[in-house]
């Protein structure tokens, strides 16, 4: 199973690296998430009725694909929960996608990490210093820009000095990623340019159409970054079910059948 805190060990800026076993999950559990459908669903709202009056199991097409880029790396969280984790740490650079269930108002926090030494700050072999970004877009018309928050919590090499580096870092709380998390004290995120970012190719591949890159105001030294945002209502107006008690119930179909293979095998 995902431990988050092996993820969150690795993120905190600790001088401590992750053993052969811990850098082995990472694109184990990036795979998971790339088919998963994540459900973030907090307990008390009403499902979606079906015929008869009672709830429908959701389906693919209740799901909205979230498309996330990171330079370098990401971890992603939906209402509380972990829905995707960036399967490369931490070159070349790559856009993670997933189907999530949405459930409104959507609370989201990212852990993104620039690549850099945790005792340094710098990268390749400390041989020069490199910079962050992220941005992301959900099919909703969820998208990055400035109005999310931003905090730092690894810096350096501190004064961009490369002769002497060392880094300054804080503890990450615990609950950083929870839907009740107090960020009222945290600043804004600063939006970058695409010039100013310069994201690989993979970024054009995907659709991050009208978000911005963002970063906290240092994207050269600020190495650790959380972002969050909560989303009240559907960006795009289109009002989408609520399947919080899906579980709690017995649903509705699909009928059975319906994922059955289509004849002619699968797509060669
Ligand atoms: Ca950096
Ligand atoms: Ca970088």
């Amino acid at each position: 199973m995902f431990d988050p805190f092996l993820f969150l060990s690795r993120c905190s800026g600790s001088p401590r690296r992750p053993g052969p076993g811990g850098r082995g999950r990472v694109p184990l559990i990036a795979g998971l998430c790339l088919s998963a459908v994540a459900v973030a669903l907090p307990a008390g709202a009403q499902g979606p009725a079906g015929p008869g009056g009672r709830i429908r199991k959701p389906q693919i097409t209740d799901t909205i694909r979230a498309n996330v880029y990171a330079d370098n790396w990401f971890m992603l969280y939906v209402n509380g929960e972990l829905v995707a984790v960036d399967s490369i740490a931490f070159i070349p650079h790559n856009v993670v996608s997933v189907d999530i269930l949405p459930r409104y108002p959507m609370t989201i926090a990212v852990m993104a990490r620039d690549n850099a030494d945790p005792k340094t700050g710098m990268e390749y072999a400390n041989s020069q210093i490199g910079d962050g970004g992220f941005i992301l877009k959900f099919a909703d018309g969820t998208v990055t820009d400035g109005s999310w928050k931003a905090r730092c919590f690894s810096h350096g090499p501190v004064a961009g000095d490369t002769r002497n580096p060392r880094i300054e870092s804080e503890p990450v709380p615990d609950n950083w990623f929870a839907v009740d998390f107090d960020d009222s004290g945290w600043k804004k995120a600063r939006e970058y340019s695409e010039q100013e970012i310069d994201p690989k190719k993979p970024f054009y591949e995907a659709d991050f159409r009208g978000a911005k890159f963002i970063w906290t105001d240092d994207v050269r030294l600020d190495n650790t970054v959380i972002f969050r945002r909560t989303v009240t209502a559907p960006p795009d107006g289109r009002p989408r079910p609520d399947f919080s008690r899906i579980n709690d119930v017995v649903p509705d179909g699909p009928p059975k059948g319906g994922g059955r293979r289509p004849p002619g095998g699968p797509p060669r």
